[in-house]
């Protein structure tokens, strides 16, 4: 394999698809090895087939706002892969989503499903629409219209949409009403549902949770253990309260959370009260965490900064893409930072991400390590083809065993001759080669 002549190709073919041509670079180049080991990847195109997505639906999301006007937007589901199982992956609802992240996540996606040992496939959906300071109903008006281009391409067998950024319980009921109304079947057709409607313990809790698990891996293989370690954390969202909580309960100090205007410090860590209150902010639609410095005396807001200048023992970027860029990481690692992990799908820039590997520093990729969302969805999926609900205790238990496996796949493919893990290879590697297999078996489809 030549990693640059593929990457000219695939930037002829998708030119300005920034974020998608790193997501591609970055698996291109820990892969390059195995896949020249097995000349048969090559003359099958694996490569060229993976990166080229099955299909891209593209849609008009026309709706009306509470003043009566009309609002477009514009919709996307890309089914990337289905070699392994339906397509999955979530719809992220925000201003900033293009055809080109949402391509690198759905790439990702393929790989993170892969390492699951779950069957499902990789896709991502979205629009560019901007939920902040939208009412309860133009959401709903806004997912209906959605759902009414989007329904014809799902189904439990074919393709199992999620949330993500913006999407969360209240609009995957949205979503699934219009769902129901159109097909006319109540399908296990989107996870993170409600509870009382086919929905599974512990799904809005699986991605937190799993990360924590996945860092608990880590430390574990490193001789430490997470007890009594000061953690710094972004993002104000499902992911960052879901590891907030486990990481808390496990014994560790959380001592930050953020938002796009700066992040709030609490020095002795955080309590119930204040993950707890993370809740509110979500459901109030607040994208700031400022409300936390009048709400808790301990919580100091510290405005257009970034948690990462805080002195940490482990970093869990939560909130977004490229947040935490090559400044962050020196900064992390001159204040002696052991461990990094990514709770946000590519929070870490490249570049970071060589400055952690190359100081020795423990590193997971969100792949690896945020799979723990996607994979408390195939438990949901599970559990709605058995007509069935597992206790909390089941889910967490599985969830805790998908994440103990995907470590030691990524030891397994990652672990170098100084022993030193590459999370990254190691992920790239194991995701890759399930999927690549799959794609042989199956012939030229
Ligand atoms: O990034 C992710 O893995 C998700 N947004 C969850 C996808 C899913 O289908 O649960």
């Amino acid at each position: 394999m030549n990693v640059d002549k593929l990457m000219i190709e695939l930037e002829r073919r998708n030119p300005g698809e920034t974020e998608y041509l790193q997501a591609v670079r970055d698996v291109l180049e820990s892969i390059e090895e195995v896949y020249s080991d097995h000349p048969h990847f090559e003359s099958a195109s694996i490569i060229e087939r993976l990166t080229e997505p099955d299909r891209i639906l593209t849609f008009k999301v026309a709706w009306t706002d509470d003043e009566g006007r009309v609002r477009v937007n514009r919709g996307w589901r890309i089914q990337f892969n289905n070699a392994i199982g339906p397509y999955k992956g979530g719809l992220r609802f925000h201003a900033s989503v293009n055809l080109s992240i949402l391509k690198s996540l759905g790439f990702e996606q393929i790989f993170k499903n892969s390492l699951t040992s779950l069957p499902m496939g990789g896709a991502m959906g979205g629009a560019d629409f901007d939920p902040k300071g939208k009412s309860s109903s133009e959401i709903m008006r806004f997912c209906q219209s959605y759902m009414l281009e989007l329904w014809k391409l799902i189904g439990p067998e074919t393709d199992v949409p999620a949330g993500d950024i913006g999407v969360g319980g209240r609009e995957i009921g949205y979503l699934f009403g219009m769902y129901k109304k159109l097909s006319g079947e109540h399908a296990g057709v989107m996870t993170g549902k409600g509870l009382h409607w086919g929905g599974s313990l512990i799904r809005p809790e699986g991605g937190g949770y799993g990360v924590v698990y996945f860092v608990r891996q880590m430390l574990e293989q490193a001789g430490m253990e997470l007890a009594g370690k000061k953690v710094a954390i972004s993002g104000f969202g499902t992911m960052a309260w879901g590891v907030a909580r486990k990481a808390t309960e496990m014994g560790a100090r959380v001592i930050s959370l953020s938002g796009p205007d700066g992040y709030v410090y609490v020095q002795d860590g955080l309590t119930p009260a204040h993950i707890d209150y993370m809740l509110e902010l979500r459901i109030s639609n607040e994208d700031i965490v400022k409300p936390f410095s009048y709400e808790f005396e301990d919580a100091e807001y510290r405005p257009n900064r970034k948690p990462w200048e805080l002195p940490c023992d482990i970093a869990i970027p939560c909130a977004t893409q490229n947040e935490l860029n090559e400044q962050d990481a020196a900064q992390l690692i001159q204040n002696g930072c052991l461990c990094v992990c990514e709770g946000a799908n590519r929070p870490c820039t490249s570049e970071a991400v060589h400055l952690f590997q190359k100081a020795g520093l423990l590193f997971a990729p969100g792949k690896a390590a945020n799979a723990g969302g996607v994979a408390a969805s195939g438990l949901e999926m599970t559990q709605n083809a058995m007509k069935y609900s597992w206790t909390r205790e089941e889910v967490d238990q599985r969830l805790s065993l998908i994440m103990q496996n995907i470590h030691a796949s990524c030891a397994r493919y990652g672990t170098r001759e100084d022993g030193y893990v590459d999370y990254v290879r190691g992920a790239n590697i194991a995701g890759f080669l399930k999927v690549a297999g799959a794609m042989l078996d199956q012939g030229v489809v």
